[in-house]
C-alpha cells in the first residue's frame, strides 16, 4: 500500500522523524486530522479559541507575530492547552531567508520559534541552505519542517518545476523535511531517471480549506475536506475561518460546532480513503 490507504499508526510506526511521528499518533489517538488556524490579533482571542477548539484538532497553527498584546506568557499558556487537549503546535513561519538568518530567526528573536513549535515551515526559494539553517537548530530540539511546495492562493507561482524542486530538496533531507504545505499528495513527484520512491511518506498539510464558502475575496480559495483528503490525498486540513467565524470565535458554541464539524468531514473522508 502507498501512504494514500495507508493508516495514520501504521505510518506513524514507520516516521524516522519525532515530529511526524508525534503528529501521526496523535491524529489516530484523536480519531481528528484537523488542524486549526488561529489568525487573530489579542492573546484572550486566541487562548479561548484553541482552548475550545482542542478537543477536536491534532494540531493548532499559529502566527504569533501577528497577536499585538504579545508576551511570552502567551507560549506557556498555549503549552497548557497543548498538554490539556493533547495537541501539537505548528508555527507557520514561512522562513524564506539564507541559512544562517533562518537559524537565528528560528531559534531567537521575541518569539523563539524552535523552543515550542512542533512544526514549522519554509519557501523552498532559497535552495537546500534553508533546510541546513533551519535544521542546525530544529533537529536537536526533535523539531520537523514542511516545506511549501504549493499554495491555496489564485495565482500562486508555486506550481510545475517549482513544486517539483521543492520535493526534490525534501527527498534530500528525509531526516528534518516530513512533508509539505500542498494541495495534493507528493510521493513520487519529481523523481529522476531510474530513481524510485522507495518507502518515502511526506506528510501533507493543507489549507484553503472551507464548506461554506469558495473564497475570501482576497485570493483564498476554498475546497471541502472531502476534496482535499479523499480526492487530493492530503493527510491534514487546516481550518481558520471556517471554524473561528468573522467575529473572532466570540460565540464559542458556535466555534465548537464548526471544530466538531470539521473533525467529522475529515475523518470520514479518510476512512474513506483507507477503504479505497
Ligand atoms: N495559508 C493558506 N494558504 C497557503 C498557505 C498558508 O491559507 O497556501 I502556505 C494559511 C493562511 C492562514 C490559513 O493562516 O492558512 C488559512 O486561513 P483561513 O482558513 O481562514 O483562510
Amino acid at each position: 500500500a502507498t501512504s494514500f490507504t495507508q493508516t495514520y499508526a501504521s505510518r506513524a510506526e514507520k516516521h524516522a522523524n519525532q515530529a511526524a511521528r508525534a503528529l501521526l499518533e496523535t491524529i489516530e489517538r484523536k480519531r481528528s486530522n484537523l488542524c486549526v488556524s488561529v489568525d487573530v490579533t489579542k492573546q484572550a482571542d486566541f487562548l479561548r479559541i484553541i482552548d475550545v477548539v482542542g478537543p477536536y484538532i491534532c494540531l493548532v497553527k499559529t502566527h504569533v507575530d501577528v497577536i499585538e498584546d504579545f508576551d511570552y506568557s502567551v507560549i506557556e499558556r498555549l503549552q497548557e492547552l497543548s498538554t490539556k487537549h493533547d495537541f501539537q503546535i505548528f508555527e507557520d513561519r514561512k522562513f524564506a531567508d539564507i541559512g544562517n538568518t533562518v537559524a537565528l530567526q528560528y531559534s531567537s528573536g521575541v518569539h523563539k520559534i524552535a523552543h515550542w513549535s512542533h512544526l514549522t515551515n519554509a519557501h523552498p526559494v532559497p535552495g537546500p541552505s534553508i533546510i541546513t539553517g533551519l535544521a542546525s537548530v530544529g533537529l536537536p530540539l526533535g523539531r520537523g519542517l514542511l516545506l511549501l511546495a504549493e499554495m491555496s492562493t489564485k495565482g500562486s507561482l508555486a506550481t510545475g518545476a517549482y513544486t517539483e524542486e521543492a520535493v526534490r530538496m525534501a527527498r534530500a533531507s528525509p531526516d528534518f523535511v516530513i512533508g509539505f504545505i500542498a494541495q495534493r499528495r507528493m510521493d513520487g513527484v519529481g523523481l529522476r531517471e531510474g530513481e524510485s520512491a522507495g518507502d518515502e511518506d511526506f506528510l501533507i498539510l493543507t489549507p484553503g480549506v472551507g464548506l461554506d464558502t469558495k473564497g475570501d475575496g482576497m485570493g483564498q480559495q476554498y475546497r471541502t475536506p472531502r476534496q482535499v483528503v479523499l480526492e487530493s490525498g492530503c493527510d491534514v486540513i487546516i481550518v481558520g475561518r471556517g471554524i473561528y467565524g468573522k467575529d473572532n470565535g466570540a460565540n464559542p458554541d458556535a466555534v465548537r460546532a464548526q471544530a466538531e464539524r470539521y473533525r467529522e468531514e475529515g475523518w470520514k473522508a479518510y476512512q474513506e480513503r483507507i477503504a479505497a
